[in-house]
Order: C-alpha cells, then sequence, then structure tokens
C-alpha cells in the first residue's frame, strides 16, 4: 500500500443527494477533520479522542450556541477509512436545509466545499484504489442494470487491475533482460535468447488482444445496447417500440409515414439495457419533413448496435431495402424481423425472427436474439476481466502499436536500444489504466466526472 499523502487542507461535502430524506451525510476529510468537529459538536465524548470506527451521538451548535440538529458523527482515523486520511461522517435528519447549515458552519473554520471526485481522487493517491477502481466507483453508482453493476463490481473488485498489472510485470521482465543484455554489450555475451524474448512479447501481445475485443461486449455491458427499428412504412415499427416498453410511447396508425422524427426509449430485458429507436419508414418519397426522417434514420442507423430490420406478412421481405441497410451497416448487426404473424398469412419468406407486435408472440425470443448477437451466446462471464472504458481501450490499443513495433524492431534485428525504448512505452501505455502512470490533465478529466462528495 502507497504512502499516504496527507494532504494540507481539509475538504467536506454533501455525501447524499440534495434534497429531503430520512438521513443526509456530511462527509469530511483530511487533517482537521475531528479537531474542527470537536469545535460544532455537543456530546458525550470528543471526536479527536474517540477510536476509528465508532459513532457518537450528539448536538451540532451553531456559533451562537443553538441547536442545528441531533446527529450521529461516524470516526475513521487514517489510514482506515475510504480517502486513507482522518474522515468524519456527519448523519443528520435529511433536511436541505440543516445539510447546508452545518457545512456553512464547517466552512467557518479552517474547511473548504469539496471539489468534483475529490475524495475519491484522495482515495487513490493514497493507494486505496489504483485508477480503474477510482473510475468504477462512478460506474457502481451510475449502473442501471445488473449487468452493468456486475461489470463495474468487477472492475472495483480489481479484476481487470490484477490482469493489466501481470501484463505490466512480465513486460517490465521482458525491457529489463533487454536492457541487462545492453549494459554488457561490450563484452559480447548474449543473455536473450531473441526468439524467446519475441514468444513472450507475442503472448504478452495476444492478451491484451483479449482484453481489447472484451470492449466491444463491455460497452454494451455498460451503456446499453443500441437498437435501431427500420423498415417499409406500416410494417409496425413503432407497434413493436410500443410493445417493447409496454406503452403507447410512438403514433401507431394504419396511414403509412406515420414516423417522422425518431423516437426513443429505454427497457431493461434480463439484466440488459436496450435503447430503441424507432424510425420514419424508409421509402422513396417527395415529402421533406420525411426526406430529413430518412436521414435521421440513416444516422441511427449506423450508430446502431444492432438493426432490426422489420418486414411484415403483408408485403413480405424487402430484398431492395436490406440490400440499401447493408451499404450503411454492418451485414452481421442486421436482424431480419417478419411482423403480423398473427395475420396468419402464410407467405414463404426468410427471417431471423418471426413476431407479431400486436399479440407479443416471438418478442422474448427478438430480445434473447439481439443480446446473442453483440454479447454472445456464453453467459455473461461474472469472472473475467472486461474493459468497460474508452479511456482503458484507447490504453490497450496504444500498447499494443507499441509492442508491434518491438516485435519489428526484433524481426529487423535494431539494436537492443530500439527494442528496449519500445517496450517501455508499451509499459508506460499499459500503466495508465492503473495510474501507474499518469498526469494531472488525466486525473482532471476523470475526476471532473463525479459528483460533488463522491
Ligand atoms: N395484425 C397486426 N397488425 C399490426 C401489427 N403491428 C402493427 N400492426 C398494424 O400496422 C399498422 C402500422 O403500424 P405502425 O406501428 O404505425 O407501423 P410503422 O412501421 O411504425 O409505420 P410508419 O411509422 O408509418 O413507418 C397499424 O395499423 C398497426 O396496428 C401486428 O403485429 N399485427
Ligand atoms: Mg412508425
Amino acid at each position: 500500500m502507497a504512502q499516504i499523502q496527507f494532504s494540507d487542507d481539509t475538504i467536506t461535502a454533501l455525501a447524499t443527494p440534495p434534497g429531503s430524506g430520512a438521513i443526509s451525510v456530511i462527509r469530511i476529510s483530511g487533517p482537521d477533520s475531528f479537531s474542527v468537529t470537536d469545535k460544532i459538536f455537543r456530546g458525550k465524548g470528543r471526536v479527536a479522542n474517540a477510536d476509528s470506527h465508532t459513532i457518537l451521538y450528539g448536538k451540532i451548535l451553531s456559533s451562537r450556541s443553538e441547536v442545528i440538529d441531533d446527529v450521529l458523527v461516524s470516526v475513521f482515523r487514517n489510514p482506515n477509512s475510504f480517502t486513507g486520511e482522518d474522515s468524519v461522517e456527519i448523519s443528520t435528519h435529511g433536511s436541505p436545509l440543516i445539510s447546508q447549515k452545518i457545512i456553512a458552519l464547517l466552512l467557518e473554520y479552517n474547511i473548504r466545499l469539496a471539489e468534483p471526485g475529490e475524495f475519491t481522487r484522495r482515495a487513490f493517491m493514497n493507494g486505496k484504489l489504483d485508477l480503474s477502481q477510482a473510475e468504477a466507483v462512478l460506474d457502481v453508482i451510475n449502473a442501471r442494470t445488473s449487468a452493468s453493476l456486475k461489470g463495474a463490481r468487477n472492475q472495483l473488485d480489481g479484476l481487470l487491475s490484477i490482469k493489466v498489472k501481470l501484463l505490466r510485470d512480465s513486460l517490465i521482465n521482458a525491457s529489463s533482460l533487454v536492457e541487462l543484455e545492453l549494459d554488457f554489450s561490450e563484452e559480447d555475451v548474449e543473455f536473450v535468447d531473441l526468439s524467446a524474448l519475441r514468444t513472450r512479447i507475442i503472448d504478452i501481445k495476444t492478451e491484451i488482444e483479449k482484453l481489447i475485443s472484451s470492449y466491444s461486449i463491455g460497452k454494451v455491458v455498460r451503456d446499453g445496447i443500441n437498437v435501431a427499428l427500420v423498415g417499409k412504412p406500416n410494417v409496425g415499427k413503432s407497434s413493436l417500440l410500443n410493445y417493447m416498453v409496454k406503452e403507447a410511447r410512438a403514433i401507431v396508425s394504419e396511414i403509412p409515414g406515420t414516423t417522422r422524427d425518431i423516437i426513443s426509449e429505454e427497457v431493461t430485458y434480463n439484466g440488459f439495457l436496450f435503447k430503441l429507436f424507432d424510425t420514419a419508414g424508409i421509402r422513396l418519397t417527395d415529402d421533406f419533413v420525411e426526406k430529413e426522417g430518412v436521414i435521421r434514420s440513416r444516422e441511427a442507423i449506423k450508430r446502431a448496435d444492432v438493426v432490426l430490420f422489420i418486414n411484415d406478412v403483408v408485403s413480405g421481405f424487402s430484398l431492395a431495402l436490406y440490400n440499401e441497410l447493408v451499404s450503411i451497416s454492418d451485414e452481421e448487426r442486421i436482424v431480419t424481423v417478419i411482423n403480423k404473424v398473427d395475420l396468419n398469412l402464410r407467405i414463404d419468406t426468410k427471417g431471423d425472427a418471426f413476431i407479431s407486435a400486436l399479440t407479443g408472440e416471438g418478442i422474448d425470443d427478438l430480445f434473447n436474439l439481439m443480446k446473442e448477437k453483440t454479447i454472445g451466446s456464453d453467459v455473461y462471464s461474472e469472472k473475467s476481466a472486461v474493459v468497460t472504458n474508452i479511456r482503458h481501450y484507447n490504453a490497450l490499443v496504444k500498447t499494443t502499436e507499441n509492442l508491434e513495433r518491438a516485435l519489428d524492431s526484433l524481426d529487423e534485428k535494431l539494436s537492443g536500444e530500439f527494442i528496449s525504448v519500445d517496450l517501455r512505452n508499451a509499459e508506460s501505455s499499459l500503466g495508465e489504466i492503473i495510474g501507474e502512470v499518469t498526469t494531472d490533465d488525466i486525473l482532471n478529466n476523470i475526476f471532473a466526472n463525479f459528483c460533488i462528495g463522491k
């Protein structure tokens, strides 16, 4: 564990959501946490004398000695706190007025308001969490489905960190071998078996590529599956959206061209988030508004993880439109749906899913098919490291590029110095993920996304 880097100032913020509730919690962290709390708190004992992880009951008094509220004060002594510093949590009745008054009172002493994410940033600086774990704190808070929560929990538990650390250690090992050889290069001895070094770099690269490819899953696990509902007018796109979200969200009518703009809704199915985009029916048209709708449909198709290409049993599979879709999107993402099977018109048509947006027939299967397309048929693994964060993804890509360069240098029989630089670069891009290598810019960027109090 890293040395605690004691901040020279003490910060405070409301840790619970603003507004009324059963209780509110005010967080304080830093060297003056105990002494300042003692100045405004009257209870049986003094915070300064309390053991870590104990709770004191008492009252918070204003500067004119009026009771602001009766509270519970939780005491955390360094290094055993979230931030690693001396910290206090004051639980009050859940009135925004009370918490405002107490925070204003604290600010009269040598305490300042925390910046967004500053508590977590201090936890990172003190080695309580590495950077990917600190980011996971935000993902845990923001998770909206059980799958995204699981992914964030895994990251917070260090699944990704452990994997990255192992790979980084093995890289460090490889580059120190190369450097050792450089040190003795005058003496014409060979420490490094070049083909063994090559194999080692390739092994590391393969592992990193596995992590990179997990991002396509990680992204949809975290952010949801983007689904575009497209097809000719009147095939039942809006009816399907309404059925999926279980409300009459989009206008449905027998008149072709009902939907002009994109209507989006979100729905959770089996722990996964689906973001549905109902689009205007695609056809050649002179109507300007509808044309604009068609342009927007194209954009939604490009962004989609899954394109539901909807047809109905009345007019059958539209090959012309399918071909058009293939030119916009990846064929692998397209799911051909045949709707209105309740009409019992037995037409011979191909499709991946046969449904009725009227009765709901086949719609569960359709959800499962979409999940399979994006996440794979394996049960989303609870135990594997999955990359869910674009920053991590970019760092991994940069790492493989550096490894690629090292392999080229090896192949070209360049001097060890070149290989060593490439390996060091790979090491440092990998280190960015867990924050072994970092800059203020990176940190500011990350913690700016947090709320104040976290
Ligand atoms: N029998 C039957 N009718 C359906 C089904 N789905 C939709 N319809 C009917 O088909 C017509 C068109 O439905 P919409 O959902 O508005 O079709 P759309 O594809 O959104 O049409 P546009 O927005 O005009 O492109 C309506 O009269 C719906 O009631 C279905 O599964 N079975
Ligand atoms: Mg519609």
